[in-house]
């Protein structure tokens, strides 16, 4: 019977050893090394065995993360070494200051620092006792936090137990719980489905599900954890804990499998501070994280020691902000602005706000749906957003400051530009104006599409200018910009002879274009520049494409029904087709070819890939490089993820080689890619 038992043991040892492992590969390496059913196997046999063996459970096991019952209260627990908090600055003179004050301390030139992402989320504390996970808390006041235990084991990226060899007595790992971007909309959504209150952002949604009594309600929420450094530790018996760098620290606890940004680094002097501030921000964006600054630590901990800390926070680190990226303001007005396709999107027109780097003063409210959703109206206080350079949209109403008397805002059944009657289709999410290019609305805007850099590309042809020439009846369609002359020109308010000619010769440069710029520049619904693009190669022809039918448009490549649907709908327009001979009559020429009338899957070695191009190629330009990759069929994008095939990577690559060299994807230099282009 013992023999049987201790068989089990090792049954269960290896089965909890195997998911862990999973567990750390999937949530803190992002590499998912097994599919979810065989994990979901390994999990469903480690319940029977436990089931069947109730005197082998431990609390280290992955089955025991989610507690049984609901808490009461949280308990109090005291941090025994403070959880300090974080002086802030928020410009460069601020950081100049700091550096100043740190050389002083010291008596030294220059300083090294270890620099990490601030995380915008909840500190918590970690306590690792011989290994196993004891107890885990808020930061609170930074004396006292409460016990989230129960809670933060529900966390898949928070080891349960530390397996590295010499584990220390004593570990108290220090870090912040937040919740992924990608995590939270898919939270948001699911949060939609289920007619429940969505979240205002990441760090709301993870700070309301680590506050749970149920940590049953904790589990069903993906949070993640980063660890930024140590509180209490001993080392005991074998134990071997850095002592002298922070970035020591660091690297131990990334050893014993903790997560730790990757975005850590060490560096020399003040200038160095400000260009890894610089370069952090410019992929905040694209961080999968909410960051709201970045944090500079003076990297020795002898140094560290030396400065102390004034009231609560060290003197030896600092956390240099980056602007907000959401504000309160006040709504004006909401109004609704007509798109190319005559989509109504109601726009908030907004007091004057400083958000994300820049004065907003409209935040697009997406649809009607939205406006209902959200409930926004005129004279609300609301929250706006804005990131990177993405339009700013409104977040949410803040209800405690609604002035009486407001009424929910009714989208207009009509075109406010022309009248003609707002449709929504089934299945859409938007009302159209029906009007077509008879509204000038969305004749404006087919123009500004028309010209703009990556269709016809006429320089000089701004939307102001668009705007007066069709109020004033002088151009209708796209072809009236080629029987534009200077006389009509000339009688615009604000354009000089220089400007005017400038303009005349770029719209006759425009005359030689390519297909599938000519193909794109239509506007036609659903039809964007890749499209366009596989359009031209796969007809050759316009004459062809618009003799196509819906069968034969689905044999190109990623054109479906839909799609489809939009290009047979646009050249039976009888307008449309006539504005295209107008223009072919005006000299627009393109090549022609024969194109791949049938269903050519020519399999190449890059078709069906997706490519990722950084740094300068040596002899190839990107433009060229993504040109001759999409000729055979391959997709070019602008970020590196698990789903791209290979990253091409020239002199002086960016964020993206890291990435790729992260995620394990595939690298190529020029040579290569030509390699698989024959
Ligand atoms: O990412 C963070 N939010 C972060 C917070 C970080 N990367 N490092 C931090 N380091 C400290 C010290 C230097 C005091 C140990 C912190 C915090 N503190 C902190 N978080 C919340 C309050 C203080």
């Amino acid at each position: 019977m013992n023999d049987k038992i201790e068989l089990v043991q090792l049954q269960l040892q290896k089965l909890r050893q195997q998911i862990e492992q999973y567990n750390y590969q999937y949530y803190v390496l992002d590499d998912p090394r097994i599919p979810d059913a065989e994990y979901d196997r390994l999990f469903r046999e480690l319940q029977q065995v436990e089931q069947e063996y109730p005197q082998l459970v431990t609390s280290a096991s992955p089955t025991q993360r989610v507690g049984s019952t609901p808490l009461k209260a949280f308990s109090q627990v005291k941090h025994e070494i403070p959880m300090l908090s974080l002086g802030n600055a928020f410009d460069e003179a601020e950081v100049e200051a700091f550096d100043r004050r740190v050389c002083e301390g010291l008596s030294v030139d220059t300083v090294e620092y270890a620099v990490e992402p601030k995380f915008d989320g909840l500190a918590v504390s970690l306590c690792y006792e011989n290994g196993f996970f004891k107890t885990g808390a808020t930061r609170g006041d930074g004396h006292t936090g409460e016990d989230i235990t129960l809670n933060l084991r529900t966390i898949k990226s928070i080891p349960l137990n530390l397996t590295a060899k010499n584990v220390p007595s004593l570990l108290e790992v220090r870090g912040e719980v937040l919740m992924l971007k990608a995590d939270f909309l898919k939270l948001n959504q699911r949060q939609r489905d289920k007619g429940e209150k969505e979240f205002a952002n990441p760090r709301n949604a993870a700070a309301g599900s680590l506050r749970q009594l149920d940590s049953a309600v904790t589990a069903t929420r993906p949070l993640s954890f980063f660890a930024y450094g140590v509180g209490r530790a001993e080392d005991g018996q074998n134990g071997q804990i850095p002592k002298d760098k922070h970035s020591d620290v660091m690297a131990y606890l990334v050893a014993l499998h903790f997560p730790v940004a990757k975005e850590c680094q060490v560096v020399t002097g003040l200038h160095a501070l400000l260009a890894h501030y610089q370069k952090i921000g410019a992929m905040r964006v694209d961080l999968p994280y909410d960051i709201d600054g970045v944090v500079y630590k003076v990297n020795s901990l002898s140094q560290q020691e030396k400065l102390g800390f004034v009231s609560r926070a060290p003197r030896f680190a600092l956390a240099h902000k980056y602007p907000a990226q959401e504000a309160m303001t006040k709504v004006l007005d909401i109004d609704v602005q007509v798109g190319r396709t005559g989509a109504l999107t109601p726009v908030a027109r907004l007091e004057p706000v400083f958000v994300g780097g820049v004065t907003v003063t409209n935040a697009t409210l997406h649809n009607s749906d939205e406006v209902k959703r959200k409930d926004v109206r005129i004279g609300d206080t609301v929250i706006v957003h804005r990131a990177g350079d993405v339009i700013p949209k409104v977040i949410s109403v803040v209800l405690a400051q609604r002035p009486a008397q407001t009424q929910s805002f009714e989208m207009p059944t009509q075109c406010p530009v022309c009248g003609a009657r707002a449709v929504r289709l089934e299945g859409e999410t938007v009302a159209r104006c029906s009007g077509g290019l008879f509204c000038p609305a969305q004749r404006k805007q087919a123009i500004i599409h028309f010209v703009s850099r990556r269709a016809l590309d006429i320089d000089g042809l701004g939307d102001k200018l668009v705007e007066q020439l069709v109020d004033n009846a002088i151009v209708r369609t796209p072809a009236d910009l080629y029987k534009l002359g200077i006389a009509a020109l000339m009688n615009l308010e604000r354009l000089a002879e220089k400007s005017v000619s400038n303009l005349l010769a770029a719209i006759e440069k425009s005359k030689q274009t390519t297909l599938a710029r000519f193909i794109y520049a239509l506007g036609i619904r659903n039809v964007g520049e890749s499209t366009a693009k596989a359009l031209a190669l796969h007809y050759g022809s316009l004459d062809r494409l618009m003799v196509a039918d819906i069968e034969n448009l689905q044999l190109v490549p990623d054109v479906g029904p839909i799609v489809a649907q939009s290009i047979v709908s646009f050249f039976d327009e009888p307008h449309n087709r006539e504005v295209i001979e107008q223009m072919r009559l005006s000299g627009i020429v393109w090549q022609e070819h024969e194109g791949k009338s049938m269903p050519m899957t020519v399999e190449t070695a890059i078709s069906g890939k997706t490519f990722v191009l950084t740094g300068t190629l040596p002899t190839m330009s990107r433009e060229d490089a993504k040109q001759e990759i999409e000729n055979q069929g391959g997709k070019v994008t602008g970020s590196v993820s698990k789903k791209t095939d290979y990253v091409v990577v020239g002199d002086e690559p960016g964020s993206k080689y890291d990435k790729a060299l992260n995620l394990g994807v595939t690298i190529l230099d020029e040579a290569g890619l030509q390699a698989l282009l024959q």
